[in-house]
């Protein structure tokens, strides 16, 4: 059993039944040029999350933990799109329409994929969501239970629009959740405390906060077990 430092108290997990979740990180979000910059927001805020997220995924795949990754978007047909959520904040150029890297949350467009920094391995699960909860409408249920999976790493953004619905989401659904704050990251400096904080109050109402070198101290420990191991049992056949 793997121990994190973590708020409100150490967060545990075995890595055969934990799985990273990186939630909405897409370059209409996260990237300069994009949707969410086109909005006014500064991307640097959201930028500052790459980094140790990319420290995490590889430091996951090299330990043999599940990663999966998530896109907010739509139909090409906008069929999935409420009315609702197209109409909100009176935008001129808004869900759908013509942006500055294509139709703006558009499955298929180049401003909907994962930002090249992120991008998915082959066989790594990439989860399509129309709604802020990576649980709604999508199969993301299905995918952890058919994999034993109980346990979520979560990095992405908006730390207190998505990543919060879906951890949310996942607490609901009797999973627990370790989030990492350097991970998650919000275009509001006030949201991104305040979401944090609320995860971990009452003793871990939604879950759990950590920070990702203490977590990458972890999986760099596992991973480097699972290679000596591995060396040793070769050593062993030959
Ligand atoms: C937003 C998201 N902020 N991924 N989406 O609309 O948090």
């Amino acid at each position: 059993m793997a121990r994190v430092r973590a708020e409100p108290y150490v967060f545990r997990f075995e890595a055969s039944s934990v799985a990273l979740l990186i939630i909405d990180m897409q370059r209409d979000f996260v990237d300069p040029g994009g949707f969410g910059e086109a909005l006014g927001n500064d991307v640097s805020l959201l930028r500052a999350a790459v980094s140790p997220t990319k420290r995490l995924l590889e430091a996951a795949r090299k330990a043999g933990i599940l990663v999966i990754h998530t896109r907010e978007g739509h139909r090409r047909d906008l069929a999935d799109l409420p009315p609702t959520k197209k109409a909100r904040g009176r935008l001129k150029t808004g869900i759908g329409d013509p942006g500055p890297m294509g139709r703006i949350l558009v499955r298929g467009e180049h401003g909907h994929d994962i930002i090249d920094e992120l991008r998915p391995m082959a066989g790594e699960p990439v989860v399509d969501k129309p709604g802020k909860g990576a649980f709604y409408a999508t199969d993301l249920d299905a995918i952890l239970k058919s994999r034993g999976i109980g346990q979520l790493l979560v990095c992405g953004v908006t730390t207190e629009v998505c990543v919060t619905t879906t951890v949310r989401e996942a607490n609901d659904r009797g999973y627990d959740c370790l989030v990492l704050a350097d991970c998650v990251a919000s275009y509001f400096p006030e949201f991104q405390r305040s979401a944090l904080e609320m995860i971990k109050a009452q003793g871990g109402i939604f879950g759990w906060v950590g920070m990702s070198a203490d977590l990458l101290a972890v999986l760099e420990a596992k991973a480097r077990k699972t290679k000596n191991s591995n060396v040793t049992a070769k050593r062993a056949a030959a």
